[in-house]
């Protein structure tokens, strides 16, 4: 039996836990470190997949809720899967759906079976279970599936993080269990265990125990403060097998993708570099800039001189501002594609810099440079 997701550690840095690895997968290799852009609803906003493809991405993310509500996992299935659905023919990572059930609040109502919920689009109501979340995401047919968990809020006292984390570990068992095809597909588990180290290595024990061919890091990055969070995703790393991918998830700023690089994790998605972009904000080499600002009204230069992509080889600040300002759509698909770029090309050059055993260095030029964040 071969598993359809397999890791292999290339090297570890000299001097911190980063290391440089491939995730081999059905639809493709993975070289990480890896920032994976996300694409909740089987699109990554405002952009093609060809252009997505073009700067470097050999992964995306996609989601189990939304495309289970919308336009539903037999529709996808009968389109002959996610990948033929959206016209991207290179891996694809599922979230479950745990998460963004979970981020419902009144919503939702958590059992031993599972979580009923009501759709955020129109208020009708689901049963979303361990068996359910493998079923959907069997249909869409990604390449990494992720576990049905629980990530519980923070603060979460001990008793609550400690219950939470037992169950997410009885539904990893049932997901194992539900999945049939694992040549196909790979499910990764999820640890939880909230801000406690006692936990987290609970939660690593037990879903360790599962033999899951690679694992993430969850409910980190849920609003606790960054060194707390760093601290306890040090210790975390620690739990998990060194031949196995580490997957920290919902995160991707560029200075929490340099400490968890520096921590050992070797895969990220988060929705920011999108996101902001709506909001017409760029991250560029010299820090955050935010277009609609006055001072670029008359600003001819390009939005990042160090940068090749394609909205800077051709535009500049001031009709960027124009167009965010004149509320067009371009603004958003340029400003997506080059924040995009910008964290592809980063993590492309932490795995340069690993591979030269120079990660520290280039983590100091980049945050003197890039400023505060
Ligand atoms: N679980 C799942 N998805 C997630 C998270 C989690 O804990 C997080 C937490 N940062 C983001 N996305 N299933
Ligand atoms: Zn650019």
């Amino acid at each position: 039996m071969k598993h359809a997701v397999t890791y292999e550690l290339l090297k570890t840095d000299s001097r911190t836990k980063a290391r440089r690895g491939i995730v081999h997968t059905p639809h493709g290799d993975i070289q990480t470190p890896v920032f994976m852009p996300v694409g909740t609803q089987a699109t990554v906003k405002a952009m093609r997949p060809e252009q997505v493809a073009e700067m470097g991405a050999n992964i995306i993310l996609s989601n189990t809720y939304h495309l289970y509500l919308r336009p539903g996992h037999e529709l996808i299935r009968e389109a002959g899967g996610l990948h033929k659905f959206m016209n991207w023919d290179k891996a694809i990572l599922t979230d479950s759906g745990g998460f963004q059930v979970f981020s419902l609040g009144k919503l939702r109502k958590i059992t031993e079976e599972g979580v009923k919920f009501q759709s955020h689009i129109d208020g009708s109501r689901h049963m979303l279970t361990p068996e359910k979340a493998i079923e959907i995401q069997n249909a869409l047919g990604s390449d990494i599936m992720m576990a049905f968990d629980e990530c519980a809020p923070y603060p979460a006292d001990r008793k609550y993080v400690k219950d939470s984390l037992e169950r997410t570990t009885r539904w990893l068992a049932r997901c194992k269990a539900a999945h049939k095809d694992v040549e196909r597909q790979s499910l990764f588990g999820i640890m939880q265990g909230g801000m406690y180290k006692d936990l987290r290595r609970q939660s690593a024990e037990e879903i360790v125990e599962l033999d899951l061919p690679g694992y993430a890091i969850g409910g980190l990055s849920v609003g606790e403060p960054k060194d707390l969070m760093l601290e306890v995703l040090d210790d975390c790393v620690d739990y998990l097998p060194a031949d196995k991918a580490r997957y920290l998830m919902g995160v991707g700023s560029p200075d929490y993708l340099f400490e968890g690089v520096e921590r050992g994790v070797d895969m990220f998605d988060c929705v920011l570099p999108t996101r902001i972009a709506r909001h017409g904000l760029a991250m560029t080499s010299h820090g955050r800039v935010n277009i609609k600002n006055a001072k670029f009204e008359k600003d001819f230069a390009p939005l990042d001189a160090e940068c090749d992509c394609y909205t800077c080889k051709n535009y500049s600040k001031a009709y960027l501002r124009h167009l965010f300002k004149a509320d067009e759509m371009l603004s958003a698909m340029l400003l997506s594609n080059h924040n995009l770029h910008f964290l592809l090309k980063m993590m492309e050059n932490i795995r340069t810099a690993i591979e030269e055993d120079r990660f520290l260095e280039f983590k100091k030029e980049f945050y003197d440079k890039y400023g505060k964040f």
